[in-house]
């Protein structure tokens, strides 16, 4: 952008500089950095965890942290070193640790939430009453303001990905959080009433809305997920992202969060998609197998456990390289982008579609 002003005398600059400071206006300086920038240009960075770091951390976590009294969260979160807080720009992805016998208590706020469960099973998370198993490679929402407490009866710790939009909700200056004088709800006589009704995603109860924008439904198991990315293999792939699907909203057919998109992705042995780059934020999860994404001509070579989250407008392809499928959970902030109108996204035409590598 260029410079506003006409004042070519360096020191007169300044002090209309502070002038205006004191009435809190500006003018933009030639010496400070650039708003209007051509393309996106972000601090959040690439950043790729791995899990064989994470594990031992994990275990250092559940062995030295106790639950605060009351039963409040053990989580480690996946910090950006490019932000004061928070994975990226909108969301904050943590690993919460839970011990048996023990109970994460009731408490709710404004930020939308959902688990991914990374590691073991046999919790149990209470969302607005219903009551829900977490399973490996389940996924269970904790839409805006609902109520959730978590329970844990099982014999060695396990872990879950938490991934809240508090980043955003932070920025809009609407955190709200309440706390429960009871550690734990009553739960519903029909603890999974939003699964018996809408789980099978196909049917539903008759007469209900046509489509909600709150998404009625709070489960999403392992096996469904898998099945139908089992079906979705026999589709032609997707150039950019082989095979994928997006965990939807059944009454409307949106993603099942307003704000975060979540999403399974199978990169099948040997394949390597085609570089793109778009707006908005994204971080991978490692369910299983090993692979490579070239993130803006670097390679980041990945196995199961490990998260990867890409700088906003960072050009993007995967390959596989092993002689095993690999399967990703993705979650990215495409509906909040898409609902304010701010999503683009641009396929790389030069070089058959790869980045070149940067050495
Ligand atoms: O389980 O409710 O990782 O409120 C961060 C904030 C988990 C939770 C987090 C939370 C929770
Ligand atoms: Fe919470």
């Amino acid at each position: 952008m260029s410079v506003v002003h006409a004042t070519k005398d360096e020191g007169a600059r300044r002090a209309l500089k502070e002038k205006l400071l004191k009435f809190n206006c500006r003018v933009h300086q030639p010496d400070e950095p650039p708003l209007f920038t051509r393309e996106p240009n972000s601090v959040v960075q690439t950043v790729h965890w791995r899990w064989r770091d994470l594990e031992p951390l994990l275990d250092e976590l559940g062995r030295q942290l106790s639950l605060e009294p009351g039963g409040n969260r053990r989580t480690l979160r996946l910090s950006n070193p490019g932000l004061p807080f928070g994975t990226t720009n909108t969301f904050w992805g943590s690993i919460q640790v839970i011990l048996p016998g023990e109970v994460a208590s009731n408490h709710r706020h404004t930020a939308s939430a959902f688990r991914f469960i990374m590691k073991g099973g046999g919790a149990t998370t209470t969302v607005n009453g219903e009551r829900y198993p977490m399973n490996e490679g389940d996924l269970v929402l904790t839409p805006s303001m609902m109520w959730h407490d978590h329970e844990y009866k099982g014999d060695t710790p396990m872990i879950w990905l938490d991934v809240l939009d508090i980043s955003m909700t932070r920025s809009m200056s609407a955190v709200f959080f309440e706390g429960s004088k009871d550690l734990q709800q009553t739960v519903d006589a029909v603890p999974d009433r939003s699964y018996r009704q809408y789980g099978s995603g196909l049917m539903g109860p008759p007469g209900a809305p046509v489509s909600h924008p709150h998404n009625p439904l709070l489960a999403y198991p392992k096996d469904m997920a898998l099945r139908a990315l089992e079906l979705a293999s026999g589709l032609k792939p997707d150039p950019f992202d082989d095979v994928i699907l997006e965990y939807r909203n059944p009454t409307n057919g949106g993603p099942a969060m307003r704000t975060m998109g979540m999403r399974l992705q199978k990169l099948r042995a040997g394949v390597h998609t085609q570089a793109r780059r778009h707006t908005g934020s994204k971080l991978y999860y490692v369910v299983s197998g090993e692979g490579r994404t070239i993130v803006n001509g670097r390679p980041y070579d990945w196995s199961a456990g490990d998260f990867l989250t890409l700088e906003p407008w960072a050009w993007h392809e995967h390959h596989n390289r092993s002689a095993k499928d690999a399967v990703l959970f993705q979650v990215n902030d495409f509906p909040a982008m898409q609902a304010l109108g701010y999503y683009f996204e641009e396929p790389l035409t030069t070089n058959g579609g790869h980045q070149q590598l940067v050495s």
